[in-house]
């Protein structure tokens, strides 16, 4: 069995968290994950405030289990959802795309752990001076926003700079990169791209298939000009927007920004993922079959714990 801080401190039989991926982590996969033994994560990013009370209710309806909020704080509905959270009794959030710092004092007075994504050290230090529980450690092998750092340079350069515990995410998805990120440091890991392909999992059927066909090279980062660098499959898509995107006299930075708008949702919830954005890590080729989160769970784990033990065979 492996125990750390995070799934004792939360009430988890795994330390594993559900990434909280856009138009995809609603209600249904957050309570496979949160029945399975991990911590699910409904992603607020594309809601309204009322839209995500209806979801965290869906939810508690569908699990008795803890799970928990992301917020994404390039989000129009930031502010909105940042109070509904409190206002339903939410105990765990995470954060990504930003500085959660104006929103922390209302969490943490209403008892919320905070967990937010962190792409650099910098932002660690300062999460862990506000008051977060601990940090998501993201590195750019994961799919959609990503930072500049990977997650085997990331993880341990965090782990040395803050005493909260740190949560490993981008590039793991088998008990391998489970079992590497603890030796990192990490206390729990986080799992996006695997999860697509959850039973529980509610997106188009063709999003899933894309991603069980990828290969190793298959993902592209687009949007460095704007800003938001973005790793998705490559398709249809990433190469027009490639292609504007590295013609700046033609295509002013509106109408590239233009031109995303919508995709993801096209994608995860049309299933056109030709035109759509398709989000996926660079673990995607590793994904191989759809499975329900349990199996999913405790195949990683288990994995993990043989690897784990394995571990001194090099030592003499
Ligand atoms: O947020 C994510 N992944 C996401 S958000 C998203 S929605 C979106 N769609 C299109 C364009 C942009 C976003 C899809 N995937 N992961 C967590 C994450 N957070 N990765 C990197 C960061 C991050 C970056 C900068 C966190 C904080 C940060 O701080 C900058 C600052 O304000 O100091």
């Amino acid at each position: 069995m492996i125990s750390t801080v995070i799934d004792q401190s939360l009430g988890l039989e795994f330390p594993i968290f559900q990434g909280g991926m856009a138009w995809v982590a609603d209600a249904s996969l957050a309570a496979g994950v949160s029945n399975a033994g991990g911590l699910g994560i409904i992603a607020a990013m594309n809601s309204n405030g009322e839209q995500l009370r209806e979801e965290i209710r869906r939810c508690k309806e569908l699990t008795d289990k803890p799970f928990g909020v992301n917020i994404m704080l390039m989000s129009p509905y930031a502010s909105e959802v940042a109070d509904v959270v409190v206002e339903e009794g939410i105990k765990i959030i995470t954060t990504g795309a930003g500085n959660p710092g104006k929103y922390m004092a209302k969490w943490l007075e209403a008892g919320i752990k905070v967990i937010p994504v962190i792409p650099s050290v910098a932002l660690a230090r300062k999460m862990e001076k506000s008051g977060a529980f601990a940090v998501i450690a993201e590195g750019g092998e994961s799919g959609g926003h990503v930072g500049d750092l990977t997650t085997m340079a990331l993880v341990p350069q965090v782990v040395d700079a803050v005493s909260i515990p740190v949560i490993a995410a981008g590039g793991i998805c088998d008990g391998r990169q489970i079992a590497a990120a603890f030796m990192l440091g990490a206390s729990g890991v986080q799992v996006g791209t695997r999860f697509l392909v959850a039973k529980e999992c509610t997106i188009a059927q063709e999003y899933k298939d894309r991603v069980i066909k990828a290969k190793d090279i298959d993902t592209v980062v687009t949007g460095k000009r704007l800003g938001h660098p973005v790793r998705s499959i490559r398709n249809a898509f990433t190469r027009e927007y490639t292609k504007a995107e590295y013609n700046a006299s033609e295509v002013s930075d509106e109408e590239l920004e233009k031109m995303g708008l919508g995709t993801v949702r096209l994608a995860a919830r049309e299933g056109d993922v030709s035109n759509g954005t398709v989000l996926a890590g660079q673990v995607a080729a590793m994904v191989k079959e759809e499975q329900t989160a349990r199996e999913m769970i405790v195949e990683m784990f288990t994995q993990a714990e043989e690897v784990l033990n394995g571990a001194t065979k090099w030592v003499k």
